[in-house]
């Protein structure tokens, strides 16, 4: 090989079974080689490939970027490089092969090893037994991750981050309780801090070896990204990795899908995730069947694709109608309830902000109360009778999240539209968590957004019994909010006199006309 590369001038490389047959021979240039797409391995991709690459380096250099680059993304058993001398001998050999041990510090273990160069002749490595065992260590390092944890999918959390580490930090919580609420478990996560977004795959590529090294010591095959990828950077990705890849706003959609009760909420979402995936539709490979359901056999072609995109629009039409046959209803039971002229309050705010539990303290109900993101997607209303002797509605409605996706927002703009008849908006926010203040602000956006911003409001901090008294008076102080705790019914006197002060006046003006 040394001297058939010193007389072109080309890197040779051949790909190496187990057994030892030479699976496939590939001619380079001076600098790298190109390893074409290699049938996937009947193992799945929780293993290695079964295939070692020998090549030279023409120069006599080490183990490269390239060459560790294919290491991990091949899932190859090992790379070795031979250096080829100035008389086109072979010279020093040179050996990495991936590592699955823990890789928390920096430099000294990537996920990789790269063993110290020797003469090819004098190498002594038991190339099986070290496959042997690395597999071994594989497995192992699965199970003691994965036995802890019991969950329908497990997945590598990727957050791209060009912020300050403390929002970094509430990224991560926030992801990781969205996946728990699709009933995935995040095994690890993955920071990329950068300056400009790469346009292509969204993270580097040095990046991205990591993340394949994790996915295979982890034994995992999916990667949630915190952000919203366009069509291309999902096939850019999966065709890299060969992994599935799903955003922040695929998992939101899959969280409602699976919270929708009502038929009204079911169709909505639908209709949202048919408007997510059309746009994908574009891209003719197998990135969107991994895409649409997570599936990861290979997808349907492209004249398949077009009857699929036509078959989404009669779909979506369909969908359409009926819910214009819904929403008559629903538009009836409004004019009914106007007819009763009950003043309305609408609870509204961060998800987990603790709404459907104020809902039922206020009104003895037993509205879904979960510690889980998103618990309420159907708005639900209640009577409650106050003291002073009125009745008014109280409604609940679905939380709010930061970067709600437009998708989403549009699909339940119609159920929203229900705030248009509040008469005071109650904004529950969860003081206890450290990022309240920017949960209130996606509010404010979202208010905005509905164009129900001007509505009145008050303001309530929930959650005070998980904060020193001093603090929750503080900060309430700060920001002129009534501070209650939904779990203790005794705190919500406070809000029971501030919202009959406001009703009454309310019924005043009603009856004066003013
Ligand atoms: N410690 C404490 N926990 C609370 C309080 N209010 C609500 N919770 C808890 O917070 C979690 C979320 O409460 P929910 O009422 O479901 O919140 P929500 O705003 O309706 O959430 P979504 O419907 O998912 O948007 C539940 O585990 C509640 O038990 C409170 O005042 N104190
Ligand atoms: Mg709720």
């Amino acid at each position: 090989m040394a001297r058939w590369s010193f007389e072109t001038g080309r890197q040779i490389g051949l790909l190496i079974s187990r057994d030892g047959s030479i699976e496939m021979v590939i001619v380079g240039d001076a600098k790298s080689l190109y390893i074409p797409e290699l049938p996937k391995s009947r193992e799945g991709r929780k293993r290695l490939r079964g295939l070692r690459l020998v090549h030279t380096h023409l120069k006599g250099e080490p183990i490269s970027q390239d060459d560790l680059m294919d290491l991990a993304f091949l899932r190859l058993d090992c790379v070795a490089a031979v250096g080829v001398d100035r008389h086109g001998g072979a010279e020093r050999l040179f050996v990495a092969y991936i590592f699955p041990g823990e890789v928390n510090s920096e430099e000294s273990s990537k996920g990789w090893i790269v063993l110290p160069p020797t003469h090819y002749s004098s190498s002594d490595i038991n190339f099986l037994e070290l496959v042997k065992s690395l597999e071994e260590e594989l497995e192992r390092h699965r199970s003691s991750s994965l036995s802890s944890i019991r969950s329908e999918d497990q997945a590598i959390l990727v957050v791209v981050s060009d912020g300050a580490s403390a929002d970094v930090k509430e990224t991560i919580e926030e992801m990781k309780e969205l996946a728990r609420a699709s009933s995935i478990a995040v095994v690890d996560t993955v920071v990329q801090r950068v300056k400009e977004i790469n346009p292509k795959y969204f993270i580097g590529k040095g990046k991205l070896t990591e993340i394949m090294l994790a996915a295979l010591r982890h034994g995992v095959d999916l990667l949630i990204f915190d952000r919203e990828l366009n069509p291309s950077q999902v096939r850019a990705l999966t065709d890299a990795t060969e992994l599935r890849v799903i955003d922040r706003t695929q998992l939101i959609l899959d969280i409602f899908a699976r919270r929708a009760q009502s038929r009204e909420g079911k169709i909505q979402v639908e209709m949202a995730q048919l408007r997510y995936l059309m746009p994908r539709l574009n891209v003719k490979d197998d990135a969107l069947s991994r895409l649409a359901g997570g599936i990861g056999t290979r997808g349907p072609g492209e004249t398949k694709l077009e009857i699929d995109k036509r078959r989404i629009k009669k779909r979506l039409d369909h969908l359409e109608q009926e819910l214009s046959e819904i929403r008559k209803s629903r538009a009836e039971r409004r004019r009914k309830r106007k007819e009763f002229d009950f003043p309305v309050i609408s609870l509204i705010g961060y998800t987990n902000a603790g709404k459907s539990t104020l809902l039922n303290a206020l009104t003895k109900s037993d509205a879904v109360v979960m510690d889980q993101f998103f618990a309420t997607l159907d708005p639900l209303s209640r009577r409650l009778r106050f003291p002073r002797d009125f009745e008014v509605i109280v409604t609940d409605t679905v939380g709010f999240i930061s970067n709600l996706p437009d998708e989403l927002l549009d699909a339940f703009a119609a159920t929203l539209e229900e705030l248009n008849d509040a008469d005071i908006l109650v904004h529950v926010v969860d003081v206890s968590n450290p990022r309240f203040e920017a949960h209130m602000a996606s509010v404010e956006e979202i208010l905005k957004k509905l164009q129900i911003d001007k509505k009145p409001r008050l303001l309530v901090f929930n959650k005070i019994d998980k904060l020193p008294s001093h603090k929750a008076i503080m900060l309430s102080e700060r920001y002129g909010a009534i501070p209650i705790s939904a779990i203790e019914r005794s705190t919500l006197y406070p809000l029971i006199g501030a919202l009959e002060n406001y009703v009454e006046e309310l019924l005043v003006r009603q009856e004066t006309g003013t």
